[in-house]
């Protein structure tokens, strides 16, 4: 089946910043949607992200110069091809012709790379998730969001994601458990005077004194909830320590103190020892591949240490993590790549080589769900979507539930 038609508009995320959404028709007039989401914490080596940067429209955040991109180069030399997603890839990849997809911006890949993946499973008549999968599919287990800090948040939490982790059986249970927990933490934080504000990710955003007086509250919400941690629910982290590093002094601030990594690691074996931790992202900036690698050694067989900003889900840089026995779980993030083809190439490289695959939203979400479906289909056993609050985060939740139901008919 050949491509009839592509059209790129402007839309908003989450954040009501400027993003892309794409639309795109077949010869049979077959039509799908897709739209990109956009990262606040992002890693310097993610491909990028086409902004106007014309400080008289939204605040220089415009993606005119992407839909454009999409409208007239991409659209005139995809109009009359195979619709075949490797194919069409690779000729994104080539229009565009960068090493991290500046020219077209990979907020325009991705659109048009993502639109064609819905196209191949709606031509066959499938679920996005049925088509991807090779007839294995599992349904992940949500890391869900729900305190906020870092740079999704105002407040003076240091650490940027606390999330719990529900590894009870069957979807709808776990997103149960999840969400139960969520409004018992809404009434401890009330009962003790803490704001329940909410962050870009859903979860609240109080002011605390420490990592530990969130992650305390967070076990008081887990047993007040009925739920047992370390049982039931288990805790995750998301570091995001590159927003922490202050390079001129080599040293990260938290928790109102200055540490080396050095110190970091210890910091980092305290809270595994006492709170039911099974995963901490980003751990130190991007760019320190050597202490990743220690604290692996230390703790890789009780925690999954997650590369987000470190891999950028390319190959490449996983590539470089796997041989300095650095990190055992990846992000995965299609706008951090660009196309559906590379980022399978990582997944399956990431696989093979026995790292733990989480996919990923952005904190700038849009009403797009294909992380759920991806999720399904490649066998991914653990999402990561932010809270159950806000609509962009609980339609991925809504949709895993949905297609439990599907599985179990
Ligand atoms: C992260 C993400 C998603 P952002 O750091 O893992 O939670 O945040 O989209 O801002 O990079
Ligand atoms: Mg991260």
């Amino acid at each position: 089946m050949n491509i009839k038609d592509i059209h790129a508009r402007e839309i908003l995320d989450s954040r009501g910043n400027p993003t892309i959404e794409v639309e795109m028709t077949l010869a049979n007039n077959i039509k799908t949607t897709a739209s990109v989401p956009s990262g606040a914490s992002t890693g310097s080596k993610e491909a990028l992200e086409l902004r106007d940067n014309d400080a008289g429209r939204y605040m220089g955040k415009g993606v005119l110069k992407a839909v454009e991109n999409v409208n007239t180069i991409i659209r005139n030399a995809l109009i009359g091809q195979k619709l075949e997603q490797v194919s069409i890839d690779k000729l994104l990849l080539k229009l565009d012709g960068t090493p991290n997809k500046s020219n077209l911006g990979a907020n325009a890949i991705l659109g048009v790379s993502l639109c064609s993946l819905k196209c191949l499973a709606k031509l066959q008549n499938k679920e996005l998730y049925e088509y991807v999968s090779y007839g294995r599919v599992s349904l992940p287990i949500p890391m869900v969001n729900i305190i906020n800090g870092g740079a999704h948040a105002d407040n003076n939490l240091d650490i940027q994601e606390f999330m719990i982790v529900p590894i009870i059986k069957g979807e709808a249970k776990r997103i149960e458990a999840a969400s139960e927990i969520f409004h018992t933490l809404k009434k401890i934080l009330k009962e003790k005077g803490f704001a329940t504000s909410v962050g870009d990710e859903g979860g609240f955003a109080p002011n605390l004194g420490s990592t530990k007086e969130a992650l305390d509250l967070i076990l008081d919400a887990i047993n007040d909830a009925n739920y047992r941690p370390g049982k039931e629910v288990l805790i995750a982290i998301d570091v995001a320590a590159s927003e922490l590093y202050d390079n001129s002094k080599n040293i990260y601030r938290i928790d109102n103190k200055e540490l080396s990594a050095n110190d970091l690691i210890k910091f980092y074996i305290d809270l595994i020892r006492n709170y039911p931790i099974i995963s901490i992202e980003d751990p130190f900036e991007e760019n320190d591949l050597e202490s990743l690698a220690v604290l692996t050694k230390l703790v890789g067989d009780k925690v999954m240490l997650v590369g987000d900003d470190y891999f950028c889900t390319n190959s490449v840089l996983l590539e470089a993590g796997i041989k300095s026995s650095a990190g055992n779980a990846i992000l995965l993030k299609a706008n951090q790549i660009g196309t559906i083809s590379e980022m399978t190439k990582t997944i399956m490289m990431a696989k093979k080589n026995n790292y733990k695959t989480i996919i990923s939203h952005r904190s700038g979400e849009t009403e797009d769900t294909f992380i759920a479906d991806l999720a399904v289909g490649f066998g991914i056993p653990f999402i990561k979507t932010g809270s159950v609050s806000r609509g962009e985060r609980v339609n991925k939740y809504n949709r895993l539930m949905k297609i439990e139901e599907e599985l179990n008919k």
